[in-house]
């Protein structure tokens, strides 16, 4: 491609590996999204001849996808990963390997890989081979496709986004408790996919008792997450629709003991204890928990009460705020702190606003 400068070429390619990676989606946890192209600088122009994506945890790497697809040589060509090549044997043999023994002359990254095994050491292995290594290009969006494994590895927790339906005054549900339907199917639709695009969903005992959700992934393609509920006084039915087949989860306070916990477990379910602070158990203390079971990103889906301690503990990362157009007067508001002046307000950042069918997604960080 003459004319275009190797800038360009970097991101456009980058941008490619980036929808590779992006296939990895509610697959990989607790491993990165990663995608990878091979492009040949040698023909007369730069033309891509292979890509690959990391699909399954303890399936093979983007890079060797990658190679394995080309079906022939790379030799002298570049490889384009969203990732640092890793350097260590893990599930698969180093990625840094297969990237000399194929000749690959040149590998251009959008990030360091932050696991400790890692950490610049995939860059300074193909250094050492002679491999010219670009580092960083679209660092950003590289980052933020993998918020949640930066999180757990960098910080020991999973990447939170909590998620409502509400209407424009703020309410998930009216007086009389009734709250289906706030928003429309289509938003319906988008909230399954949300599901599926993360690791563990996570109710309260309130929600479960009240709207006895199933909590799996039906509108759309896609594996179902681990449905955890936060269920201190172990209240929870087992009938109830969340404990029907699936990964369960349920986080009680170190009291609870009997019966129920005996009975719980054999259906299946793991029971995780942990202590309470004025009456609740820390959503730190979960989140521990989650990120140990090797999970990446958490959808908190409610109610009230519990995205409320999420957001005033530190612990809500972004929010995804389906919003109806319509007016529910005095009903259940979506949060119930109080604030005690407004710059001590829960900003959001980012503000990304849809429409979804007849309604708004709203998304930001916190
Ligand atoms: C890459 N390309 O496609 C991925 C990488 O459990 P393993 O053996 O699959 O190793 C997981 C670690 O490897 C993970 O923590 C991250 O450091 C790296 N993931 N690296 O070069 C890939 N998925
Ligand atoms: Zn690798």
């Amino acid at each position: 491609m003459t004319g275009v400068s190797e800038a360009r070429l970097h991101e456009y390619y980058m941008r490619m590996a980036l929808s590779l990676a992006r296939r990895g989606t509610g697959l990989v946890s607790p491993n990165p999204r990663v995608g990878c192209v091979i492009v040949d600088y040698g023909a007369p122009e730069a033309k891509a001849v292979s890509r690959g994506f990391h699909g399954r945890y303890g399936g093979p790497h983007a890079e060797t996808e990658a190679i394995r697809n080309a079906g022939g040589s790379v030799r002298g060509m570049t490889a384009y990963v969203t990732l640092e090549p890793c350097c260590h044997t893990g599930h698969t043999l180093p990625c840094c390997d297969a990237l000399i023994s194929a000749g690959i002359a040149r590998v251009v990254t959008g990030m360091t890989d932050p696991d400790p095994r890692v950490s610049g050491g995939g860059t300074a292995k193909l250094e050492a081979a002679g491999i010219e290594v670009v580092s960083g290009i679209l660092r950003k969006e590289c980052e933020r496709l993998n918020r949640g494994f930066i999180k757990r590895v960098t910080e020991g927790r999973p990447w939170v986004t909590i998620k409502a339906a509400v209407s424009m005054d703020g309410n998930i549900a009216l007086q009389n408790g009734e709250s289906k339907w706030i928003t429309g199917p289509e938003a319906r639709r988008r909230a399954h996919l949300m599901r599926a695009a993360n690791d563990v969903v996570l109710v309260g005992i309130g929600t479960v008792t009240k709207d006895n959700p199933e909590l799996s992934v039906r509108d759309s393609e896609g594996r179902s997450p681990i449905k955890a509920v936060v269920d201190k006084d172990l209240e929870i039915s087992l009938d109830a629709g969340v404990l029907r087949g699936g990964e369960r989860v349920i986080f009680t306070s170190s009291g609870s003991r009997g019966k129920k916990i005996s009975e719980l477990s054999k259906m299946g379910v793991k029971v995780i204890k942990s202590r309470t602070r004025d009456g609740h158990i820390p959503p730190g203390e979960m989140l521990g928990a989650l990120a140990a079971m090797g999970t990446n990103y958490v959808l908190v889906e409610g109610g009230a009460g519990l995205i409320s301690s999420f957001v005033s503990s530190g612990c809500a990362d972004e929010a995804a705020f389906f919003t109806a157009p319509k007016l529910m007067g005095n009903g259940v508001r979506v949060t119930k702190f109080q604030i005690p002046s407004m710059d001590l307000a829960a900003k959001v950042k980012n503000l990304r606003v849809k429409a979804v069918g007849a309604d708004f997604l709203l998304e930001g960080d916190f």
